[in-house]
């Protein structure tokens, strides 16, 4: 174990011991994982670019198990790295060091469904896929949907704070998330499930909670607004100079077809679309959705990539991409601008045959920068992870930080949550 990666130093924090070892055993027997070979997968992002060297990974069932495993990693100064699925694209997932990787993978149950009011309370290691799969048999939807889901877990998404390809529609998980339970640095168990659509009591503190990308606390259960199934659902993938995909949902068909066939005929007679289909049987609409929501893959493909995630306003979109092409002309491969339009987020992908620090160089700090020359943000929906967190400030003023950085020293004052991500150190 170096004492420096990435250029970053090891924090003093303790190193886990023979006594841990024996504590952790005791208190979850079997589900303490110790072996290098099984503990690779977990050490390394799914994109292949950041590795730690955690030497423990601790498999909780409930809320009580991280409240105790919390308290006496508190205690002991023992840092650790709350995982998901292990999807996120910022390194935030898998420790920089030796930090004990807490998984939710088997912190997999449904709580409760009320087929009334569509409140979903469940723990966070489910599978968003899982989740979504059980309540379409009962005739309602996930309001959040991404190429990970068969993957991530609801307890990663809510703490990424996941945009994806619903939040068109159904808004995002600060409207849908209806409560969390979650354990602080100290083991205490906050109880915030609530399952109102109405509470106004005292500050919302969950939503400190979403989006904070495991440094203010473990997220164990989530209680969520899930929509009804439509009855019908068209989608149309659309071409001129671009792709698009469209996906209408409603509760009449007939009424949807007209309403779609009125916009279609609109816009092929305007030039703006010059060829497309439309897709109504669910396998069709699932592989015009697996073109798009396999991109990410495909990229990995391309070599090595330089990966940003970015809102700017929509009428700009694409200028930052064409912009980036004729900066760096030959040097890179691939200049991807894809993303999800109606939200103005660009997903804007690098590719080269392999890393170099010059094209690093000739990529950042522009990209940044022209991001902030239009009051856009540099993180749209990944979070800031590992990788991000030195660019905050084109994004956040000086005061947002270090009120971020005083919220932090508020809930983990030794720090052992997911050190090295999201913020930079305070100075
Ligand atoms: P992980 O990757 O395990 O963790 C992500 C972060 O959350 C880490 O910082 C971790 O410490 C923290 N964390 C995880 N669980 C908890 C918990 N219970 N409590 C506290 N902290 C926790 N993102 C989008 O927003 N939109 C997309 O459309 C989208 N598409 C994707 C497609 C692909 C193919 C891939 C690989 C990723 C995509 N992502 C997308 C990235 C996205 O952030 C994640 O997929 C997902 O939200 C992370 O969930 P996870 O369970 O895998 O979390
Ligand atoms: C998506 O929208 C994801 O597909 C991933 O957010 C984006 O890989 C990316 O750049
Ligand atoms: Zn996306």
């Amino acid at each position: 174990l170096t004492s420096e990666r990435y250029g970053v130093q090891r924090l003093p924090f303790s190193h886990v011991s023979d006594s841990d070892l024996t504590f952790f055993e005791h208190l979850i027997p079997g589900r303490v994982i110790t072996d290098p070979d099984e503990l690779r997968p977990f050490n390394v992002d799914w994109l292949q670019s950041v590795r730690g060297c955690s030497k423990m990974l601790l498999r909780p069932r409930t809320a009580a198990e991280v409240s105790e495993i919390l308290r006496y990693c508190n205690k002991r100064k023992l840092a650790v790295n709350p995982q998901g699925g292990n999807t996120g694209l910022v390194g935030g997932s898998v420790p920089v060091f030796d930090e004990i990787i807490i998984s939710t993978a088997l912190m997999n149950q449904v709580i409760s469904f009320n087929s009334v009011s569509g409140i979903l309370v469940c723990q966070a290691g489910c599978i968003l896929e899982n989740l979504n799969q059980y309540l379409e048999e009962l005739d309602f939807i996930m309001p959040l949907d991404l190429g990970a889901k068969g993957s991530c877990h609801i307890g990663g998404n809510v703490a990424t704070n996941a945009g994806g390809l619903r939040l068109l529609r159904y808004g995002s998980l600060r409207g849908t998330v209806l409560g969390l339970e979650v354990v602080l640095a100290d083991g205490s168990i906050l109880n915030c499930l609530a399952s109102l659509r109405k509470d106004n009591t005292g500050y919302d503190l969950k939503q400190l909670f979403i989006g904070s990308e495991g440094t203010l606390g473990i997220i164990t259960a989530v209680s969520i607004l899930c929509p009804r199934k439509p009855k019908s659902v068209n989608l149309v993938f659309l071409g001129s100079p671009f792709y698009i995909l469209i996906e209408t949902s409603g509760s009449n068909s007939a009424h949807d077809e007209e309403k779609l066939n009125n916009f279609l005929e609109h816009v092929m007679a305007s030039g703006l679309v010059t060829d497309g289909t439309v897709a109504t049987e669910d396998k069709k609409i699932k592989m015009l959705w697996s073109l798009r929501e396999r991109i990410t893959e495909a990229l990995t493909h391309d070599g090595c990539v330089y990966k940003y995630d970015l809102s700017l306003p929509v009428e700009r979109l694409y200028d930052l991409v064409i912009d980036t092409r004729a900066r760096l002309g030959k040097t890179a491969k691939n200049v991807v601008g894809y993303g999800h339009l109606g939200d103005g987020n660009l997903h804007l992908n690098i590719t080269a045959e392999s890393y170099s620090h010059s094209l690093l160089n000739a990529i950042e700090p522009f990209v940044y920068e022209w991001t902030a020359q239009y009051n856009g943000s540099i993180s749209a929906e990944h979070g800031l992870g590992f990788k991000k967190k030195h660019y905050i400030q084109y994004s956040k003023p000086q005061e947002a930080v270090l009120l971020m950085q005083q919220v932090k020293a508020m809930l983990d004052p030794k720090g052992i949550l997911n050190p090295y991500k999201t913020l930079p150190a305070s100075s």
